[in-house]
């Protein structure tokens, strides 16, 4: 049967998702999330879904890229990338964006972002059409399971007072003895073996304490600290010189590629990143200086799937290994990225997620984690299905907010409980 393949439609829907109160060097999660939900059409009635940032500037880049695609066909997502759409710069360099957790910010990057929403929602209903896993799409699985790591976090047992959200069920975590603790919740719920802490929230004695525990608790297992750049250089050598022996990498300790590289001279420990490479413009500078030795992908502000393989095998040839940053997201994020970590063949390192932190989602079914692993999907398309009922609660509580949710800023949700607090100024030790 010859299908028709042209995009007819494409939905749009922005959502808030619940999230706890997770520290960072900026602040503090908000109660509430923004995530956009796309799909995508087709004449004959197959519908891809694809999931990316819901913040207000992507949601404006999102409507007008969205109408571009009616009429073009789901085969044809190179052409999809050759849209050009005016983005307003202004709109990217003065947004807030949790002050710049996710590396630079570049109208192309912003573009890259949304696209990769389409890519996958096209990915997605090209599969269901021919009856084939993404991964197949994409050359094909050579592995069949992918293997995620615990995202541990500082938390607060609950948002501050007053502030009406969901309850989570984790606790607070704001010491070695609490961190350990969140730790195992998350091996016994999910059966992880390596752990990543995020840091840059107490100074650093305290936070290479938590990572000793850590080594103590969980002998031999692959551990990984990241304080989003809000270490100086010396503060970064000498966490790596007392945490050596025990990390599988150091993550953006310190602020910008040539902060990195000379950490990187000045220590043994490998150092990885999400924020000072997160565009192809960066890979030069960052690799010719050896700033980065473990490259962490991205396929939303990367670009997608197919960018993704791109990047890996960039990163290949500069012997840089490669693995996955993570942002609050939902399943069918998570199955994208599952499809295509299943095919690049040098991923050394567990993923990142926060899946575990998300008791929400837009799925009828979530995906688990088995021993620490997501098992690759093999029915058509992502392997994925959407709860409407689900998609529109969500929908509503976005609809229904007052506009101070709708884009994520964790400096802000720390004000609720710290009135006066703003970002600390790199470095911050
Ligand atoms: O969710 O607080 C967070 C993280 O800090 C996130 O915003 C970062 O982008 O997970 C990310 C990271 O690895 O840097
Ligand atoms: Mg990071």
């Amino acid at each position: 049967m010859t299908r028709d393949l042209t995009v007819t439609e494409v939905r749009l829907t922005p959502i808030l998702i619940a999230d706890p109160p997770l520290l960072n060097t900026q602040g503090v999660h908000q109660p509430y999330t923004p995530r956009l939900i796309v799909e995508v059409v087709t004449a004959d009635g197959i519908i891809g879904y694809g999931e990316t940032y819901g913040d207000a500037k992507y949601l404006e880049l999102a409507r007008p890229l969205a109408d571009r695609l009616i009429g073009r066909r789901i085969t044809d997502l190179n052409g999809l990338f050759g849209l050009e759409l005016a983005v307003d710069a202004s709109r990217v360099e003065n947004a807030v964006d949790v002050g710049g957790l996710r590396g630079v910010q570049t109208a192309d990057k912003l573009r890259l972002s949304v696209l990769s929403g389409f890519e996958v929602a096209g990915l997605d209903a090209l599969g269901k059409a021919l009856g084939l896993p993404v991964h197949a799409l994409l050359g094909g699985k050579v592995r069949d399971f992918v293997e995620y790591s615990a995202y541990l976090f500082y938390k607060w047992a609950g948002h501050p007072e007053g502030v009406d959200c969901e309850k989570d069920d984790w606790g607070a975590a704001l010491d070695p003895a609490g961190v350990v603790e969140q730790a195992r919740g998350f091996t016994e719920r999910h059966g992880f073996t390596s752990f990543k802490l995020k840091g840059g929230v107490f100074p650093p004695q305290e936070e290479i304490a938590a990572v000793r525990a850590l080594a103590e608790a969980f002998p031999g297992h692959p551990l990984r600290l990241d304080p989003n750049g809000a270490w100086s250089v010396e503060t970064s050598v000498e966490v790596a010189r007392q945490l050596g022996d025990v990390l599988e990498y150091l993550e953006d300790p310190a602020l910008g590629t040539p902060a990195m590289a000379e950490v990187a001279a000045r220590t043994g420990v490998p150092l990885a990143t999400n924020m000072c490479v997160t565009t192809f413009a960066e890979i030069k500078e960052a690799f010719t200086s050896n700033a980065v030795q473990v490259l962490l992908s991205d396929h939303h502000y990367w670009g997608g799937l197919r960018n993704t393989q791109h990047l890996a095998a960039l990163c290949a040839a500069f012997g840089v290994g490669v693995s996955m940053h993570s942002n609050t997201h939902l399943g069918i994020s998570l199955a994208a990225m599952t499809h295509v970590a299943s095919t690049v063949p040098g991923l050394h390192h567990a993923c990142d997620t926060h899946y575990p932190w998300q008791s929400e989602d837009v799925l009828t079914e979530r995906l688990t984690f088995d021993g620490g692993r997501v098992a690759v999907p093999d029915g058509p398309g992502l392997g994925v299905e959407l709860d409407r009922d689900r998609l529109a609660f969500l929908h509503r509580r976005w609809a229904e907010d007052d506009g101070r949710l709708r884009d994520r800023d964790d400096a802000a949700a720390m004000r609720v409980a710290e009135p006066g607090w703003t970002a600390p100024p790199t470095p911050r030790w």
